[in-house]
């Protein structure tokens, strides 16, 4: 068998790898292989115990859909304050930003309802904090431990599906096989562990909805409805029926319909800071 043609120029890796290029990558102008602040800006601080810096990308909304479940089964310390960062500009290397977060990245949350305040960062903490904190969404026993896995399993999963298919495929300066058709595949292969699973189950957890869908909706399901990357056609998501049904069901709960418009401009009704129910018009 012959090695299949390259696709893509090759190129020699010089011995130590230096930033002197911009990529030309839809992100090009905010990469950068260094951490830290790069200039002083404090967060704004309101009214709520809860003060969360996000934006509405897949990331983001999983902890605006909790907050809002939270608050629709009527816990009302669940109130919360949702600023904006907007990531193209670079708000997340603002000081008071990476402070909240090391890594400089949505979402982000202060909780001041303790001394000094909590910083919580990485979705799949956040989640967690507030799961446990509000004793909701998080279910006891061998159910936790199952939900925990698919929490984990999310947060390790989605970086192939985002910085691996969807940055390739929507991104990217030029389209390139190589990349596309490794992500591709990771994608549906990931996509079918999910419709496996929910072909037996109700949701992720088992019986009960928990966290670990509201993790996983904002990437997988949008991605089965053919709403993520407008990849619909090319990765057949018709074939992951189980996962289309669950991720109907999720989405037509009025905490996620409120939710995943919170701090998202480009929703169809965008929320693009929340600070209380009113602000849902
Ligand atoms: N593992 C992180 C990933 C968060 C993440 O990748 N956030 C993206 C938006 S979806 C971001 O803030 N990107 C800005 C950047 O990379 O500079 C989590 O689950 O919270």
């Amino acid at each position: 068998m012959t090695d299949p043609k390259p696709t893509t120029a090759p190129w020699t890796p010089p011995e130590v790898w230096t930033w002197d290029q911009p990529s030309g990558g839809k992100f090009a102008n905010t990469n950068r292989p260094v951490a830290g602040a790069t200039h002083d800006k404090a967060l704004p601080v309101g009214e709520h115990p809860l003060q969360l810096y996000s934006l509405g990308t897949p990331n983001g909304m999983k902890v605006t859909i909790l907050l809002e479940e939270l608050l629709e089964l009527g816990h009302g310390d669940a109130e919360y304050d949702a600023w904006i960062i907007d990531i193209n500009a670079g708000d997340q290397f603002g000081s008071g930003f990476v402070a909240a977060n090391p890594n400089s990245k949505i979402p982000a949350l202060m909780d001041h309802s303790v001394t000094p305040p909590q910083r919580v960062f990485e979705s799949g903490s956040i989640l967690l904090h507030l799961a446990e904190r509000f004793g909701a969404f998080l279910p006891a026993g061998a159910a936790r431990t199952e939900c925990l896995s698919w929490l984990f399993w999310q947060v390790g999963s989605a970086p192939y599906l985002g910085g691996g298919f969807g940055h390739f495929y929507a991104y990217a300066p030029t389209k390139q096989a190589y990349p596309i058709n490794r992500f591709a595949m990771e994608t549906k292969r990931q996509l079918d562990v999910l419709d496996k699973h929910l072909a037996e189950h109700d949701y992720l957890a088992g019986a009960d909805y928990s966290i670990a869908d509201m993790a996983t909706w904002p990437w997988y399901g949008l991605l089965a409805l053919g709403k993520l990357y407008d990849s619909g056609t090319f990765l057949s998501v018709h074939e992951y029926t189980h996962v289309r049904r669950w991720a109907e069901t999720i989405g037509a709960r009025p905490a996620v319909k409120r939710g995943t418009r919170v701090n998202s401009p480009w929703a169809h009704k965008p929320v693009r800071e929340r600070h209380s129910a009113a602000d849902f018009v």
